[in-house]
């Protein structure tokens, strides 16, 4: 058997690259549920086929969920890039929902604040101090301009790019590798919006000395975390998880309890009223 890495899915149809060739391979019966960033075996059936035999235990796995499914992203990650911009638009909800998704997988974050050549980031980028404050770090830059430093960021490490449609992924991961040669997409301005140029994710091989990879993946418009608990929820929230035990009762759900200490922290100005919102939304969602 042949080890190798899956650079790219499509429902049952993976390609691997085995550190020289990159085989087509299917997986044995209906098993889908392998990701970019997962390390198989596999038999060769034809010269650049394959069939999958096994899957290797993963170290992380980023995903969303609904009620009805989950939405696998990548495995096997050393950071989660989140790339966010004014332009077409900041959607801080989203944002909220992937650092609680990384969180809880337990998947470093790095902020990457895109368009800083648009007028339009500089408000953003005054916004998101609130964020570096709760310890995730973050850089601006301008796709075309100067990568430097994010190139020393993703140096030797397994990332992926996600985030809104239209916020640059692809063409941020364009000119970190130039032979990537990503679809990249004019935003629509009738919508408003990206426009989901990107349809698959994809795994490429930075070129730089430090070696690594970047996962390329489709902009996303909802992250769903039906699969958290409770627990999970609270303890994804720096402010939260900082004041555990802090509330009145022991069991608080930081909702409207009297002698709530989150509570207390938004009203001190040292929590962003719209976090605590999409906490108490995540939280109203669960079923027990
Ligand atoms: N002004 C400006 N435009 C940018 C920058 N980066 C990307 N864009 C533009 O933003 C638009 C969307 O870029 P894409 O790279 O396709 O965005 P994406 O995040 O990959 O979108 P999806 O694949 O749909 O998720 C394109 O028109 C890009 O030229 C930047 O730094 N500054
Ligand atoms: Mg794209
Ligand atoms: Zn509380």
């Amino acid at each position: 058997m042949i080890s190798g890495r899956v650079v790219a899915a499509h429902g049952r149809r993976f390609l691997i690259d085995d550190g020289e060739n990159i085989v087509e391979c299917v997986t044995r019966g209906r098993k889908s549920d392998i990701v970019c960033g997962d390390r198989v075996d596999f038999n060769l059936t034809h010269v650049d086929n394959g069939v999958i035999e096994n899957v290797a235990p993963r170290r992380n796995l980023l995903y969303r969920s609904d009620e009805f499914r989950s939405k696998l992203i990548a495995a096997n990650l050393d950071q989660a890039v989140v790339v966010v911009a004014a332009v077409p638009y900041f959607r801080e909800e989203l944002l909220i929902r992937c650092l609680v998704a990384c969180e809880s997988a337990d998947i470093p974050v790095l902020i990457v604040l895109n368009k800083a050549d648009l007028p339009e980031t500089q408000a953003l980028h005054r916004h998101l101090e609130t964020y570096a404050r709760l310890g995730y770090p973050q850089i601006t830059v301008s796709a075309r301009g100067d990568l430097t430093e994010l190139q020393t960021l993703l140096g030797g490490k397994t990332s992926v790019l996600v985030g809104a449609s239209g916020v640059g992924k692809s063409t941020l991961l364009n000119h970190l590798i130039p032979d990537a040669g990503a679809a990249t997409g004019e935003i629509s301005l009738a919508l408003d919006a990206g426009k989901h140029t990107t349809t698959q994710a994809r795994l490429y091989h930075l070129p730089t000395a430090g070696g690594g990879d970047l996962i390329d993946s489709p902009g996303m418009q909802e992250f769903g975390l039906q699969h958290l608990t409770a627990a999970a929820l609270m303890d994804a929230f720096p402010e939260i998880r900082d004041r555990a035990g802090q509330c009145r009762f022991y069991n608080c759900r930081h909702l409207k309890e009297p002698g709530c200490a989150v509570l207390a922290a938004v009203q001190a100005g040292d929590m962003l009223p719209n976090r605590l919102r999409v906490y108490q939304s995540l939280i109203g969602q669960l079923s027990g």
